[in-house]
């Protein structure tokens, strides 16, 4: 992968302010207008999205007709958009900033929610697998997701716990076996899908949305949206004529690296060893 860098001079200086800092530890989430982004990274990462859907490979899974990409997993190894991205101030200084580390990339991936036919995301919490299955022991991970397309109520927006964070992990079950569909794919695929495997308690679910409610997370492409590896969320499927494309990359603090796991997954769903961003 050559490296040609773009010098983006719309980075030069440009960091979260200490209200937005205390907001993200406060709410577990933080959404930027796309002014923070700035429309040359933007249309950078948009124009990337065709190289990203042309991977074949493990990395891609698609929606339970095997036909609609759900997720492409890993850009950050091999498109060269995103990994220059992954190294911006704008998003890997800013989750310095929030995990107070210096930080590497966990894992990244091109959620794509398809037009008509993108599948919902079951309420969870993104830590417990990266708990169990990446041996990462604290919560402290930042998901960093730029809106690649407009979101709207209508085509299938994050709904977000505000201060769902701070509970730990809340109260669930494993869902026997793979999920429908997906009988014969890899054992990993199992946390991919839109049947979580880590099924949380309806009434724990309950209890945490009457006490503390839900926004839903929309805004014009280009905006930001960072959130805190605990909070519970979801989204529905999208019926909607319009795609509602994410580039989520997930900022891990170097101190609270990967341990020793039995069966560690694939590099494209975390990567191992950590290799620290250099960002100012
Ligand atoms: O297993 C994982 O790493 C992925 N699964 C979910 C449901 N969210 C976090 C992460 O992308
Ligand atoms: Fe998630």
């Amino acid at each position: 992968m050559t490296s040609t860098v773009h010098e983006d001079v719309g980075s030069a200086g440009v960091t979260l302010s200490d209200e937005q800092v205390a907001e993200y530890h406060r709410e577990g989430y933080l959404l930027l207008e796309p002014a923070f982004l700035g429309e040359a990274l933007l249309s950078r990462l948009q124009d990337a999205v065709t190289d990203i859907l042309q991977a074949d490979g493990p990395q891609v899974v698609r929606e339970k007709d095997d036909v609609t990409i759900r997720s492409v997993y890993g850009p950050h190894r091999d498109n060269l958009a995103v990994a220059e991205a992954a190294r911006d101030t704008r998003l890997a200084g800013a989750a310095r900033r929030l995990l107070d580390d210096v930080v590497y990339v966990h894992q990244s991936k091109l959620n794509v929610k398809a037009a008509f036919s993108g599948d919902r995301w079951d309420w969870h919490q993104d830590f417990v697998n990266w708990l169990r299955l990446d041996g990462i022991q604290r919560p402290d991970l930042v998901n960093v997701a730029v809106f690649l397309d407009d979101v709207s109520e209508f085509n299938g927006p994050l709904m977000i716990c505000p201060r769902s964070h701070t509970n730990g992990l809340m109260p669930g079950r494993d869902r026997e076996g793979m999920p429908e569909g997906y009988e014969d794919a890899p054992s990993w695929v199992s946390t991919l899908t839109s049947d979580e495997q880590y099924q949380l308690d309806p009434d724990g679910i309950r209890t945490m949305v009457e006490r503390n409610g839900l926004i839903s997370a929309k805004g014009r492409a280009g905006s930001l949206l960072f959130f805190h590896g605990n909070i519970l969320h979801a989204s529905l499927p999208n019926i909607s004529p319009t795609d509602r494309k994410v580039l989520i990359l997930v900022f891990n603090g170097m101190q609270n690296a990967p341990t020793e796991v039995p069966s560690p997954r694939p590099g494209f769903l975390a990567e191992r060893p950590p290799v620290a961003v250099d960002s100012d």
